[in-house]
């Protein structure tokens, strides 16, 4: 059996930087790849029109400065293809390419206490080992792929926007049907109305978006970001988000009407994703909320020409940002087309897939081709895939059987020298990712320094570190509006998942201390065992 320091399961941008960080710390780093290419999500998603949210300038790498300056973005927001050359440009710059087996799925791993590491197993029946697993494996990379009745009949093609074929989709001049209007669906819904012959958009729920206002990156702003890219990071580490600008101190209830439109009016043009930071409290007070659900419902009017169809699209009855919203090119406009029709299946549900379309209570539409953009069974389905067997042969689903529960977001007790990047009980989704993502890999990077300079072989949370951490996570979550509304951030997309509130809210910068503080106490709520007796039975 191949032995290895570490294996890290997934190579997109969180498997990538830990494989880098541990293989420049003297470690045998082994990272596993589904797919047969680096990526991850950005490797899946290539739906028309699929692009970051977070501003390419942000959503990069930091680690390296040199990286930082060589690579030049193209667009504000890059494109899912500039995204993965990016990746693979990374990928051949630090020579990261020879350490990930392709086309290879972890199937199963299993701590052995007797020989303190993991025996990890591939899809083909392949084995290995190694002293320290880590999960890198995405929170929206599972599919949540609904079945309708009579799905099995439809004659034209059904594709998923999180599993996008490799292959060039042709939907040029047919008649396409999307079913959902999350930021996949909004994403993709101008880019294929520009081009299909007939677009009809199955929405459950109106969502808010707003613009992303998406431009070219020139090359006064290129160079004026790299002269000074190091405060860029860190006022995007700093902040509650990890986006890279300083969010508004003031409560949206404590200015003039006026000056609030005018603060709406600039973060409407200008901040995307970051329009939730016009004001402190829009999260956390359903009053300052009001004012800016109100303000892009007043946008939403302005777009939609047609009254009937204006009301559908806009949301009411959920707080804006407590679902994620979406960071759109021309959504709301795109109804204003002779070829695009909304179908609320709300009001007149789906019943069932026929040979050529899709009948509503309603009517009958006829489709060439069928988008699923419903998402992903988010923070939990590519970590529970796999049989992860912790210490006397519990397993992490029986673990999280009521929902998951981790110290820190990142270790679980019972389970000893496993880690897990950006998953439940972290910023992760609530935050720039990558932000995130790096965080927690210099942190790991100190730890597993740490143990190799004591000679420590493992470490594992302790159950009432981990207790403490989940009561401290629900404690924020109860600060804010996201429990107000069902979310994928509380368990509801998938029938039958536990309800609780995964993500961590207490903001990125806040996070990052708890995560000092932990290290500067010696890493309080962790226990280690060294290498000696970590490796015998007691
Ligand atoms: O998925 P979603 P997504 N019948 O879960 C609907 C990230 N992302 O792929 O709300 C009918 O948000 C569902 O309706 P409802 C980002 O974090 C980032 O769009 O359950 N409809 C909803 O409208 C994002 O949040 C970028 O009532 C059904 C939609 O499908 C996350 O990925 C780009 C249904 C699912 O929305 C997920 O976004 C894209 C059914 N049976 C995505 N089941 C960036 O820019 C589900 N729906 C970085």
């Amino acid at each position: 059996m191949e032995k290895f320091d570490v294996i890290v399961i997934g190579a997109g941008f969180a498997g990538l930087r830990a494989l880098h960080t541990l293989r420049g710390l003297g470690k045998r780093v082994l990272v596993l790849e589904a797919n047969p290419d680096v990526g991850g999500v950005w490797y899946k998603n290539g739906y028309p029109g699929a692009r970051c949210d977070v501003e390419s300038f942000d959503y990069s790498y930091r680690f390296s400065p040199e990286l930082e300056q060589e690579w030049r973005w193209t667009e504000r927001y890059a494109t899912q293809p500039e995204i993965l050359r990016y990746m693979r440009h990374v990928v051949e710059r630090f020579d990261l390419r020879r350490h990930i087996r392709f086309d290879t799925r972890m199937t199963r791993a299993a701590y052995s206490e007797m020989q303190a590491s993991w025996h990890v197993e591939g899809s083909a029946g392949e084995q290995w080992q190694s002293q320290f697993l880590l999960l890198c494996v995405g929170q929206l990379s599972t599919t949540k792929q609904p079945q309708f009745p009579g799905q099995e009949k439809f004659e034209g093609e059904i594709l998923h926007s999180g599993d996008w074929p490799q292959r060039k989709v042709e939907y040029s001049g047919k008649r396409v049907g999307i079913i959902g209007t999350g930021s996949s669906g909004m994403q993709m819904t101008p880019v294929i109305a520009a081009h299909a012959a007939h677009l009809t958009v199955f929405q459950r729920t109106a969502n808010y978006s707003v613009p992303a206002a998406n431009a070219p990156v020139t090359d006064e702003e290129d160079s004026r970001v790299k002269a000074d890219y190091r405060t860029r990071r860190r006022q995007a580490a700093d902040s509650p988000s990890g986006l890279g600008f300083v969010p508004n101190r003031k409560s949206a209830l404590e200015v003039t009407p006026e000056e609030r439109e005018a603060t709406y009016e600039a973060a409407w043009n200008r901040l995307g994703f970051g329009f939730a930071l016009a004001y402190y409290d829009l999260l956390l007070s359903k009053p300052a909320n009001d004012t800016a659900a109100e303000f892009i419902r007043r946008k939403i009017a302005a777009a939609v020409h047609d009254p009937v169809l204006r009301e559908k699209l806009t949301p009411r009855d959920f707080p804006y940002g407590a679902r994620r919203p979406s960071v759109d090119s021309g959504y709301f406009q795109a109804f204003n087309r002779v070829n695009v029709e909304l179908a609320d299946v709300r009001e007149s549900p789906i019943v069932e897939f026929t040979a050529h379309g899709i009948r509503t209570t309603q009517k009958h539409h006829d489709l060439d081709m069928v988008i699923f953009a419903t998402g992903f069974d988010a923070f939990t389905g590519s970590l529970l895939k796999p049989d992860i067997i912790g210490r006397d042969g519990v397993s992490l689903r029986e673990k999280w059987s009521a929902g998951p529960v981790t110290q820190l977001g990142v270790a679980v007790a019972g389970f000893p020298n496993l880690f897990i990047v950006v998953g439940p009980g972290s910023p992760s989704l609530l935050s720039n990712v990558l932000v995130s993502t790096e965080e927690q890999l210099d942190w790991l990077a100190t730890l597993v320094d740490h143990m190799a300079k004591h000679d420590l072989g493992e470490f594992e949370a302790t159950p009432e570190s981990e207790r403490a951490w989940v009561q401290h996570v629900n404690e924020r979550a109860q600060e804010t509006l996201y429990l107000s509304t069902p979310s994928y951030y509380n368990g509801n997309e998938i029938p039958g998942k536990p309800q609780v509130f995964m993500p961590y809210s207490g903001g990125v910068r806040g996070y990052r201390r708890i995560l000092e503080r932990c290290a500067a106490d010696g890493y309080a709520g962790f226990i280690f065992r060294s290498s000696l007796s970590a490796a015998t039975p007691v």
